[in-house]
């Protein structure tokens, strides 16, 4: 290229325009030129999305789900051409999209944020403001979405037993989490490409992890850099590691040490999603564009065309077992926690293998339709470790359908040490940005308060089983037909509604 490069020796958008097919393709990111020809078959996303952008600049679809350091990591650098004159480029002519008018127009009509009371209402807005694919994405659950429902309506079924005149002026709602102490019991968990969401991406709920004292899990298939996520917190603000284990095993072992040395303080293997669950929301929004975190450049035969989740996650090993704990325990000393079991039996194997804790999860519903909720296997699991005295020797976390401050309180009263709470906190996040996830975390805290005072308790260590009641947790059908006569009568709240068109 080198004759070709004109004024300070940047390429022109001319000459890059020539290479604008599979045989010789460049594209432009972020004002540089790349040649990209040799890489078509193996990107993770597919080649087709790369061609689209042949010749031309492609950062705008490229910038939300790659982290900043993919092509320094996975394009060897003799195909780094250089900067591009940005001045000589041909501006792309948009074609008005009515879709996104529309989505500006409701943007414009977003109920301002005090309006937001409770968790699900941020939800009911994100669903109206987001990008129809990344709203796929975030909001998708596997098959027919049973598990993912059933997450939340299985603490429907569970019902308070709370105790009167105990003098609750004091409420204290702090407690540990793996050595570390939280203001709540609950902790930002792992969700990928938070950049679809905000421009920012996952550094805004560091943000506002740091401001409530939580700690947030930082996902493998971020859309920031690892790095770049560990920069934004500040003082001794706690955050740990999700990993999805690559089948280079040199390439985990990397970013765990890397993990460990910036400081994370828990390393949880994800164990629920050998291969990624068919999300056909997702699918169907022909979400073509992606490639996040790609750790592999395995030009195999994935399946390209089935949906962001499918396509950034080919690295992934399915051959991932319990033989290798011993290994995960010998590269590192971050306490190691399997997230994704889903019955008692494994509990106990991970107890005996060494394991410091488990996320009894299901993946918010996003890999097993019909695995049961965690809140169900919680109840069934932890009267099995009291009873082999194995309680105190492993920390037990939920995750899915958390929404209120009553479910956390449910899943402690239970015997979980905290809960994990994902797509709340990206909704929030979409829809408001920093504002609206600490808003979020206000809310939660808020109720969190004003429940614990309501059922009688004064601090965390007070919960216990003998707050709720469970009888109906294990009934799967809906016990109580709904009351047609009730709901001819009753004045549903005014939620975040959007203001008459
Ligand atoms: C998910 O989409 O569920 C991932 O974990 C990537």
């Amino acid at each position: 290229h080198g004759s070709s490069n004109t004024q300070a020796n940047k390429l022109t958008g001319q000459e890059v325009a020539k290479h604008n097919n599979a045989e010789d393709c460049w594209v432009i990111i972020h004002g540089r030129a790349y040649d990209v020809t040799e890489f078509l078959p193996e990107h993770p996303g597919g080649p087709k999305i790369i061609l689209k952008y042949a010749g031309k600049d492609g950062t705008e679809q490229y910038e939300p789900i790659h982290p900043p350091d993919t092509l320094d990591k996975y394009l060897d650098k003799s195909k780094h051409l250089g900067e591009v004159d940005m001045n000589t480029v041909e501006k792309e002519e948009k074609e008005e999209d009515p879709e996104e008018i529309e989505r500006q127009e409701r943007i414009q009509r977003m109920p301002i944020l005090e309006q937001c009371y409770n968790l699900m209402d941020f939800e009911a807005v994100a669903r109206r403001v987001m990008k129809k694919t990344a709203w796929a994405y975030y909001s998708s659950g596997a098959d027919d979405e049973m598990t993912m429902r059933e997450n939340h309506s299985a603490f429907h079924k569970i019902w308070f037993r709370p105790r009167i005149l105990q003098d609750v002026e004091n409420i204290d709602t702090s407690t540990t989490m793996l050595g570390s102490k939280v203001s709540i019991p609950f902790y930002v968990t792992a969700t990928a490409l938070g950049k679809l969401g905000n421009p920012e991406g996952e550094v805004v709920l560091t943000r506002g992890a740091r401001k409530h004292n939580v700690i947030q899990m930082i996902p493998t298939l971020a859309s920031c850099s690892f790095d770049e996520i560990v920069d934004a917190k500040e003082g001794d603000q706690v955050q740990w590691l999700q990993l999805y284990v690559n089948k280079n095993r040199d390439i985990t072992k990397r970013i765990v040490e890397h993990a460990e040395s910036r400081g994370c303080k828990g390393l949880f293997i994800t164990v629920d999603a050998p291969q990624l669950g068919r999300r056909e929301k997702d699918m169907r929004s022909k979400f073509s564009d992606v490639g996040s975190n790609v750790q592999d450049t395995g030009g195999d035969n994935v399946d390209r065309s089935q949906g962001a989740a499918r396509a950034i996650s080919s690295f992934i090993d399915p051959a991932l077992s319990w033989k290798d704990i011993p290994w995960f325990k010998s590269i590192t000393k971050m306490p190691i926690i399997l997230k994704g079991v889903q019955r008692v039996e494994d509990v106990i194997r991970a107890v005996s293998v060494g394991c410091d804790g488990v996320v009894l999860s299901n993946h918010g519903g996003r890999q097993l339709d019909f695995a049961r909720s965690g809140v169900e296997v919680l109840a069934e699991v932890m009267p099995e470790l009291r009873r082999l005295g194995l309680q105190d020797k492993i920390e037990v976390y939920i995750d899915g359908g958390i929404r209120r401050a009553t479910d956390i309180i449910k899943a402690l009263c239970l015997g979980a040490k905290g809960v994990g709470i994902g797509r709340p906190f990206l909704f929030a996040m979409s829809a408001y940005g920093l504002p609206g996830v600490d808003r979020a975390m206000q809310l939660l805290k808020d109720e969190m308060e004003m429940n614990m005072r309501l059922i009688g308790c004064n601090t965390i260590d007070q919960l216990g089983p003998e707050f709720v009641d469970t009888r109906g947790l294990s009934m799967h059908s809906t016990g109580v037909p709904s009351d047609t006569l009730a709901l001819d009568a009753y004045d549903p709240l005014a939620g975040p509604r959007e203001k008459a068109r």
